[in-house]
């Protein structure tokens, strides 16, 4: 039976490590400026968000202010806990699923009133979304017509992609997983430099050393496409600590499917962005499973969003900074997958036609009078032809020079490399006929 003196000494005894543990070595503001926004011609309407990561310390005060009285309560170094005779074990389960935020129905009617999306703004989420499709197609048809070795569509998950980078400010930054191109397109990559990455030619800003689809852009805060999967997300927690270190008004945001969720970096980053309180949100594409309580479980506030509904995204990622979205995912994983080998055809179609999350918004901005039949078909043709032309540039363009693929890692290219540079040359020589013409040796 624990006795009052013997609490005291515990108390005595753990009292200097509760002091260090509370202790902030930097900065602890957690007011950040978010201009919903991107682009300038549309009004700036700031928004003020507090973020909250250390759920824990607030459940401490609380809990603290609740016990007063030593007898009901152990003082760890954590917190008080209430002392109960009774043997319970926390339950695996709530017991019911976390509710889905949703703002807009299958119908395109609101649920609620949505918060400060203008009309110019809608019609230009929607155009993205629109443009995001076309680009899918064209270049899901050049992969297949053998033009470019690799393609992966965001097809079902446009409203993630355009409706979240509406309500991020550019000063974020994006650790995206591979499935986010909508961002960039947001964010002004052009059709070209889409083109110029599938294509690995001159142009293409990681000089074709990348599969296609793995495009990145220094000016427009975009960090290169990471496929190797949940590596984004440490990456993404620690940039979020140097932009806490710095005050600077930005976060960054991370995205990654529920695959993502069962690699050990998940919860690492899981981890670190809850103990550094790190400006970082979390956002998880759930084409599947449950996946929201995770973040819960590391004292992060989260949120499951419709991820199919652009307004809820939106409302979500502009006032909540951190969340779990769910989705599904209606296209193939990639040109390298048929997902009809492990899910029904019926169920992709219900999921492409009554719930595509494009068709929806469309109804909500046809409902307002805000876009029509006429616009709808010149948005896509005026995009297919300019996507057309993008490509055939690209593919004109000559490939970056052989000696590319040695440089940009090492400052001085090492013995290795050297020696493995002169063997490609050597053997390019020997077989010419096996080698692409238009890469310059
Ligand atoms: C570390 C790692 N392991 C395995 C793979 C192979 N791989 C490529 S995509 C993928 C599935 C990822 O699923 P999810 O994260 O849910 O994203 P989704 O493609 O469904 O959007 C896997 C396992 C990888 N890229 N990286």
């Amino acid at each position: 039976m624990a006795s009052r003196a013997l609490i005291h000494k515990l108390k005595s005894k753990l009292g200097s490590i509760s002091v260090l543990d509370h202790h902030n070595f930097f900065n602890s503001t957690k007011i950040f400026h978010f201009n919903p926004i991107s682009t300038p011609q549309i009004l700036p309407n700031p928004v003020f968000i507090s973020s909250k990561y250390f759920e824990s310390t607030k459940a401490q005060k609380q809990f603290d202010s609740a016990y007063s009285d030593d007898d009901q309560a152990l003082d760890f170094p954590g917190g008080k806990v209430g002392i109960t005779s009774q043997m319970k074990f926390i339950s695996e389960t709530n017991g019911s699923r976390v509710e889905c935020y949703r703002v807009l129905g299958d119908d395109g009617q609101l649920l609620k009133e949505p918060i400060q999306v203008t009309e110019q703004l809608a019609v230009k989420m929607y155009e993205y979304m629109a443009t995001l499709q076309v680009m899918d197609t064209i270049f899901y048809e050049a992969q297949r017509q053998g033009r470019i070795s690799f393609y992966l569509t965001t097809i079902g998950e446009e409203a993630i992609n355009i409706a979240s980078a509406a309500a991020l400010s550019i000063d974020d930054v994006i650790f995206p997983q591979y499935r986010e191109p909508g961002i960039l397109l947001w964010r002004g990559f052009t059709l070209q430099e889409f083109a110029n990455q599938c294509f690995g030619n001159k142009a293409d800003y990681g000089k074709g050393r990348q599969m296609p689809i793995h495009y990145g852009s220094n000016k427009l805060n975009y960090i290169t496409v990471a496929s190797t999967v949940a590596t984004q997300l440490l990456h993404a927690v620690g940039a979020a600590y140097s932009l806490k270190m710095d005050n600077k008004n930005a976060c960054t945001i991370t995205y990654f499917g529920d695959g993502g969720t069962s690699t050990g970096d998940f919860h690492a980053a899981l981890n670190f962005a809850a103990v550094l309180e790190a400006p970082v949100i979390f956002f998880c594409r759930n084409n599947g499973d449950g996946i929201v309580v995770r973040g819960q479980a590391y004292g992060i506030q989260s949120i499951r969003v419709d991820g199919n509904d652009a307004l809820a995204i939106y409302n979500a990622v502009s006032e909540a900074r951190r969340m779990a979205a769910l989705t599904y995912r209606a296209g193939h994983h990639s040109t390298s997958d048929d997902s009809t080998k492990y899910r029904p055809v019926e169920e992709m179609e219900f999921w492409k036609h009554t719930r595509d999350p494009v068709l929806r918004f469309r109804k909500w901005i046809d409902g307002n009078g805000w876009w029509n039949d006429q616009r709808e078909s010149e948005l896509r043709s005026s995009v297919r032809k300019q996507l057309m032309n993008a490509i055939q540039v690209a593919e004109k363009l000559e490939k970056p020079p052989v000696a590319d693929l040695f440089t940009d890692v090492y400052d001085v290219v090492p013995p290795n490399l050297q020696e493995q540079e002169r063997l490609l040359r050597e053997t390019i020589t020997k077989h010419q006929k096996d080698y692409p013409t238009n890469v310059p040796v």
